[in-house]
């Protein structure tokens, strides 16, 4: 790998967004994924193997070293914001078509619940790994998941629940969804919900962690 992809790889990996961030203490002053990204696009790397060769792997180890506890929420949210910052200087890209995404992903908090801090590592995850996100936020209702998944027509939908409470909320809306858009991918994910509560409410996959609902996303898009 050229070793302006390894830098950028490094900045994701250990979370440093810019060159102000003072997070991590070790790399203070120096470049981050942002100035990384930027000079990778100037030297002529096309946005393709920036995101091939650097922000997805890079993001993949993160998602691996939280699923094996050698990293936790602190690091992945930096991880995720580093990666951010390097999306951001690609969106342009994305939107001018010169980067195929993989498939579109509709995420939201279910209805009732206001935790998004899983939901948002998800979506960045899940950004880096390829795809186009729709993030509908919290509390949202079956009316909205459906109508965004009509504007968005083969679009994999990803529920996230915190609380109990919520659990019923997202059975509720899976049948909703199903009911009226049966052909819909549903993935459901959050602390509360495991395979066997998926398989109760008829979704069609859950996954524990970002890495895992990226691997099953790569899988659906063949
Ligand atoms: C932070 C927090 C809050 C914050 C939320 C801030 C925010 N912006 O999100 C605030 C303070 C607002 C809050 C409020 C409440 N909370 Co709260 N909260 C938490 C806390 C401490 C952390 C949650 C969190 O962010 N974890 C870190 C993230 C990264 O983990 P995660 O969400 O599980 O996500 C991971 C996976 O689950 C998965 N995932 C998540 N979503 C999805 C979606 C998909 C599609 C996929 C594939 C995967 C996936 O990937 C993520 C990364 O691995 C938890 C306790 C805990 N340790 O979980 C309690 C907790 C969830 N809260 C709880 C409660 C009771 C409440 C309140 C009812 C408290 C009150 N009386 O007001 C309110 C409810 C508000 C509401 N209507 O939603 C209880 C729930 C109990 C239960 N079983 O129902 C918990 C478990 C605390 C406890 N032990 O009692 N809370």
């Amino acid at each position: 790998m050229e070793e302006i992809l390894e830098k950028l790889f490094e900045a994701i990996e250990f979370g440093k967004a810019d060159k102000n961030s003072p997070y991590p203490p070790n790399l203070k002053g120096l470049d981050g994924s942002k100035e990384h990204t930027l000079s990778a696009l100037e030297a002529g790397v096309t946005p393709q193997r920036i995101l091939e060769e650097a922000l997805i792997p890079a993001m993949g180890k993160v998602g691996k070293k939280f699923s094996e506890n050698k990293i936790f929420v602190p690091q992945m949210l930096m991880a995720a914001k580093a990666m951010s910052a390097s999306m951001l200087q690609l969106k342009p890209f994305f939107a001018s078509g010169e980067l195929k995404t993989k498939g579109t992903f509709v995420i939201g908090t279910v209805k009732g619940d206001l935790h998004d801090i899983g939901k948002n590592l998800v979506s960045m995850i899940i950004e880096g790994g390829g795809w186009t996100i729709i993030d509908l936020g919290v509390d949202v209702s079956s009316e909205r998941f459906i109508d965004a998944i009509k504007k968005n027509p083969g679009a994999i939908v990803g529920l996230s629940a915190l609380l109990t409470t919520t659990m019923n909320s997202m059975g509720e809306i899976v049948a909703n969804i199903k009911s009226e858009l049966p052909e819909t991918k549903i993935l459901i994910g959050g602390a509360p919900v495991n395979m066997d509560f998926c398989v109760s409410i008829g979704a069609d996959h859950y996954a524990p962690d970002p890495q895992r609902a990226v691997e099953y996303l790569n899988k659906m898009a063949g």
